[in-house]
């Protein structure tokens, strides 16, 4: 039997997701020490875009945003205890994988794609390791906390002493790579979603070994940098929490050497999957996007975690490799946001176009990266507070209307708070434009999950 000729442009779609990544990334340069040969390598076979920010910087909006088209300030959805399919504007959002499978492709996830308390089932038609438990457990350390930092969750690393095939990111690479392995006699699109470097940081140990903790550098940090910024992220940074602690417990260091363990780790990971396929029968047919969902801070702004809108919280990871159409080791530094993956992705694969989206195709810059590109990137972090990133320059607008403005031709660590000299009063009304026309009211939270499951 001679197989139905696949439909021109029905690419098969390989969709990688991983968890808190910022730019720490070799390809981007946002940390001299870290080693990411197989990130590099997939850079190197396609586009990299180098000013790609989150719609919002944690798990669940972020990814919420992106796999339903439309803004957090569109559906309310704005942090992690709100369900998009409780809140009225997002309740019956045909996500990106429906979107997929109304088109006769196969679709299936493993990991973590959507925020871990909310899976949606209806968007896959088989899930790994099961739709109600969509990541496997990780090994965990016998007694925690590891780094002696009392009372602090899964804000916790150091070492463990296993094998790769222990931890449950191992185990959806190896799903995946029995999905590449075979041949499918559909389309498909296989969303694999990586957890690490999510805390807690516990990989194994070879991880850290590559890391030693006296030559870790630490990132460049102003100890006097909040002294310019509203009350409204100063109260985002909150200083006397995580970095007090980590300085008092003498663990920044220690913490960046885990981070980038963690790296590492799910860089060997990711490296497995390409690797299948490249050895299986679809690589001819299959485009690959990869993304991190937000980015992290490690000391910055005497900040830590995601959950700010500055560059370190809102600078993401977004990689497109599509054969024929990318070209190998190309760059852009456009702004562009997670939520423009979805129209891209109809597009590069000829889908109908979905009305309503609230993002925009990226066809203009995969086909030429240096096109015209006049639209920033906008990141919402609670009801209200805005950031707009240009090429150039971020705009920060909080709810109460306080404002920060840095310009990243001059100031690439957002050092310096421009918002209040009146030189700049141009600048900031045109990236005001920008900003949502409202910030639709909060979406209703789930009883019984806890904010810190982040
Ligand atoms: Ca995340
Ligand atoms: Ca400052």
């Amino acid at each position: 039997m001679v197989a139905a000729a696949r439909p021109a442009g029905r690419r098969n779609v390989l969709f990688i997701a991983i968890d808190d990544l910022n730019d720490w990334v070799g390809c981007l340069g946002g940390h001299p020490d870290v080693r990411t040969p197989n990130l590099d390598r997939l850079a190197a076979r396609g586009l990299l875009f180098t000013n790609a920010h989150c719609a919002a910087p944690l798990c669940n909006p972020s990814r919420a945003a992106l796999m339903t088209g439309l803004r957090p300030s569109s559906t309310g959805v704005y942090d992690n205890r709100q369900p998009f399919r409780k809140a009225a504007p997002s309740r019956d959002a045909i996500t990106l994988p429906q979107h997929f499978m109304t088109q006769g492709y196969r679709v299936v996830g493993g990991g973590k794609i959507y925020h871990g308390s909310f899976p949606d089932p209806v968007s896959w038609q088989e899930y790994f390791p099961s739709q109600q438990q969509t990541k496997p457990p990780d090994p965990m350390p016998r007694q925690r906390p590891l780094n002696g930092i009392p009372d602090t969750g899964h804000f916790d690393w150091g070492p463990l002493d296993v094998p790769d095939s222990e931890m449950g990111d191992w185990k959806v690479a190896e799903w995946a790579r029995r999905e590449l392995g075979r041949k499918h006699d559909r389309p498909f699109f296989l969303a694999v979603g990586f957890f690490r470097p999510h805390l807690p940081w516990y990989v194994p140990r070879k991880y850290f070994e590559m890391y030693p903790e006296e030559k870790v550098t630490l990132p460049l940090v102003k100890d006097d940098d909040l002294d310019d910024v509203p009350p409204i992220g100063r109260r985002f940074a909150r200083p006397e929490g995580d970095h007090r602690k980590v300085i008092q417990y003498g663990q920044w260091r220690k913490a960046v050497q885990a981070y980038l363990a963690s790296i590492s780790f799910v860089d060997t990971q990711v490296g497995r999957v390409l690797e299948a396929l490249d050895e299986g029968p679809n690589v001819q047919d299959t485009l690959i996007v990869l993304w991190s969902d937000h980015g992290w801070h490690l000391g910055e702004k005497l900040h830590w975690r995601k959950f700010a809108l500055w560059e370190e919280a809102t600078h993401n990871v977004l990689i497109f490799a599509v054969p024929g159409l990318t070209r190998p080791g190309s760059r852009c530094s456009r702004p562009v946001s997670l939520m423009d993956i979805y129209p891209t992705l109809v597009d590069l694969c000829e889908l109908p176009r979905r009305s309503g989206l609230e993002g925009v195709s990226l066809m203009p810059l995969l086909r030429n990266p240096a096109a015209a590109w006049d639209r920033p990137a906008v990141t919402t972090y609670l009801r209200g507070n805005h950031s707009v990133r240009s090429e150039r320059w971020r705009y920060i607008r909080y709810r109460d209307g306080t404002e920060e403005l840095y310009d990243h031709l001059n100031d690439e660590l957002e050092w310096h708070n421009l918002a209040d000299k009146s030189e700049y009063h141009t600048i900031k009304q045109e990236l005001a434009r920008w900003l949502p026309a409202a910030d639709a009211a909060d979406g209703p939270r789930e009883e019984g999950v806890s904010e810190a499951e982040d």
